[in-house]
């Protein structure tokens, strides 16, 4: 099956016996009845499994070319599952630019565990080999990086992960599937904040894993139900439902994305445009090679660097919304240091890229002369 039938198809076959609706129904259940005790239909309780939730996660194995999906209340919450693979004295290397959130994560919450981030630069890959030790058990990377739009080679990711015995997670939450498949690449576990581009529509929050590993799969599976972090049924339909649109709408935010990026570069006002569909991208060549396309998400700065200007920027948008996240049909706009990056210590993020002058734009669906009128009353 290729993608775009996997998108409306994969995983889906036979998901209501009962009465065969098209759509899985949304099993609003928290447990199921037995004849005798293990007496069950497949299912006995709903943190362990729902059908709705198992129709997702095999939507979400199929379009990620995975076996095993996972799904959970957030991304961060299947951040979370992926952490709790380790223990204490383990190392993580990470991408040096990287969502808040996670970075808050491994930084506040699992270090006081004894696990150990180091926050590597990896545009060039060969800087990750200068930070593995006999404890590194995980290699973390985001690409495209949230917000600076670094692109990581996967490949050679993988081939150091393979040559130490580390497992390599990706989070494909900014390019998803219809743009990369990390499986494929090399990657044992990608991860979503389905939040985002698979849900599609601003109407949810959850978050998914998945790997090709039986094994792996299993201790995923075992963290998923020991803590709980599941998403709700409601929730798996949603994203379900969004997933069935995901390569037209990935369509269209890239032929928007790569003409608002080169709308941005024309305008005097602006310094800096960050997009890996540019040539000059210091990775440009990189993303040819792992990406179909070069996505929605652009960020850039203005002369002078100025906090003000930019939160006047933000301020005067109309079309697009100042707002956090990312990914929905309709366009965004953010500021990464004050909202989605504030919890990056300032002299950490500038380090990155991460200025005040910074602006993130997701472009969304809507007509393209609307969203370049409205950059252009709001820049000036
Ligand atoms: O918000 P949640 O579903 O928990 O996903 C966290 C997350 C993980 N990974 C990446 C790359 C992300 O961008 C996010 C969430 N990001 C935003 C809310 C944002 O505006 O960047």
């Amino acid at each position: 099956m290729k993608f775009n039938t996997k998108t409306i198809h994969g995983g889906q076959h036979d998901t209501d016996p009962a009465y065969g609706s098209v759509m899985p129904p949304i099993y609003q259940t928290s447990t199921y009845s037995q004849t005798t005790p293990g007496g069950h239909k497949g299912f006995q309780y709903s943190r362990s499994g729902n059908p709705t939730r198992s129709a997702l996660e095999r939507n979400l194995a199929s379009i990620e070319n995975g076996a095993f999906g996972l799904a959970f209340g957030s991304g961060l919450a299947a951040i979370d599952a992926v952490i709790k693979l380790l223990k204490a004295g383990d190392e993580v290397i990470s991408t040096n630019n990287l969502y808040g959130g996670s970075y808050r994560l491994f930084t506040k919450i699992y270090e006081d565990f004894g696990i150990t981030f180091h926050f590597v630069a990896m545009e060039d890959a060969a800087n990750i080999e200068r930070f593995v030790t006999k404890n590194t058990k995980l290699i973390w990377v985001e690409t495209p990086t949230n917000p600076m739009m670094n692109i990581i080679d996967i490949k050679a990711c993988a081939a150091i992960a393979k040559k130490h015995d580390v497992l390599l997670a990706v989070d494909n939450t900014f390019a998803t599937p219809y743009l990369q498949t990390p499986l494929d690449l090399g990657a044992d576990i990608v991860m979503h904040s389905a939040t985002k581009y698979l849900g599609g529509h601003s109407d949810v929050v959850l978050g998914g894993l998945v790997v090709k590993d039986k094994e792996l799969a299993d201790r995923l599976y075992a963290i998923q139900n020991s803590s709980g972090a599941i998403c709700g049924p409601q929730d798996a339909f949603l994203v379900l439902r969004g997933i069935k649109t995901l390569h037209i709408r990935m369509q269209r935010h890239c032929e928007n994305g790569k003409a608002v990026a080169q709308y941005l570069l024309s305008n005097p006002k602006i310094e800096n445009v960050y997009w890996p569909g540019f040539k000059d991208h210091p990775n440009h060549e990189v993303a040819k090679e792992q990406m179909r396309d070069y996505g929605g998400m652009i960020s850039f700065t203005t002369k002078g660097n100025n906090y003000d200007e930019a939160i006047k920027i933000v301020e005067n948008l109309k079309v697009f919304t100042l707002a956090e996240s990312l990914g929905g049909v309709e366009s965004l706009a953010g500021h990464p240091a004050s909202m989605t990056h504030w919890s990056i210590p300032k002299e950490v993020r500038e380090k990155t890229g991460i200025v005040d002058s910074l602006i993130r734009l997701s472009v969304g669906i809507e007509d393209i002369e609307d969203l370049i009128e409205d950059l252009k009353q709001a820049i000036g």
